[in-house]
């Protein structure tokens, strides 16, 4: 086995800035949480991005300018959110690849959000995969149901694998309307995930009370790490988180615990099929 991938999602579409402060918003206070997650353990940052009212956007001159930012700044794979929020229409969302993010999240099925629907049509599925295989961007196959990786399934039978050639899962685990942020629920996963492309690896991440047992069931599975102000804005009863840092440090010093100690970006590439930066 080896090492931990931990992926920091430091902002996401639905935490409210006004409700918590210290969520980054601005391409300045992403930049910043993005490296300083990279000094304590971080490889990859998964990345939505709000505009000047710390709304949701998917605006694509702001992604550019903000996949340039990271990459300038840090050494992280950079990999956006093609989820984008759930009100956020199917041509933006395809249409974030254009900012040209070296990875991009690609959900496998329709699940309730809330109050929501998070929509993902088997047709935009398959145009998403598609893009992302003539582009070459590697994505990370988001997993909110146990369903959802048999899509996966019939999704790399009828039009290949991905840019790189390597099968990278994430299990969102916790969602109301999704899986649980259980063990029992990741070890099934874990069960399905074995008619996938030998060598698929997997991180997974638990929304809100749901972040602790998801790590620790993941790390003893064999899987990787998703951490961040996306999923979570509580550390601890009572104690709300105070950075992304500060997640991706706990990870990380519980990663090392376990003898799997945090991959670095570039052994996260080799991990993930992302080519070395030049
Ligand atoms: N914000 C959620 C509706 C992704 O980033 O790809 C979708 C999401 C998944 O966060
Ligand atoms: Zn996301």
């Amino acid at each position: 086995m080896t090492g931990t991938l931990i992926t920091v999602a430091p902002t996401g579409a639905e935490v409210d800035k006004a409700s918590v402060p210290a969520l980054p918003v601005t391409l300045d206070e992403l930049v910043a949480a993005a490296k300083e997650c990279e000094s304590v353990g971080a490889s990859v940052v998964h990345v939505h991005i709000r505009d000047d009212h710390a709304r949701p956007t998917l605006d694509l001159a702001r992604l550019r300018d903000t996949v340039a930012a990271l990459r300038e700044s840090t050494s992280l794979i950079v990999q956006l959110s093609t989820g984008g929020a759930v009100t956020d229409p199917e041509d933006a969302r395809l249409a974030v690849l254009e900012a040209a993010p070296e990875m991009a999240s690609c959900t496998m099925g329709t699940v309730n959000f809330g109050e929501d629907v998070f929509l993902n049509r088997w047709e935009f599925i398959v145009e998403l995969h598609t893009r992302m295989q003539e582009r070459g961007v590697v994505p990370e196959y988001e997993i909110f149901d146990l369903g959802q990786l048999s899509t996966l399934e019939r999704l790399l039978d009828r039009h290949g694998l991905p840019a790189g050639g390597h099968v990278h899962v994430d299990l969102v685990m916790g969602v109301p309307g999704g899986m649980p942020g259980t063990a029992e629920a990741l070890v099934a996963c874990t069960t399905a995930m074995r008619n996938l492309p030998a060598g698929t690896t997997f991180s997974a991440t638990g929304i809100g009370r749901a972040t602790l047992p998801v790590l620790l069931a993941s790390l003893a599975a064999g899987g990787h790490l998703r951490v961040g102000m996306e999923d979570t804005v509580t550390y601890a009863k009572g104690q709300p988180v105070e950075s992304n840092a500060q997640l991706v440090a706990r990870a990380a010093a519980i990663a090392r615990l376990a003898q799997r100690p945090p991959l670095t970006p570039t052994e996260a590439r080799a991990l993930l099929g992302v080519p070395a930066r030049p």
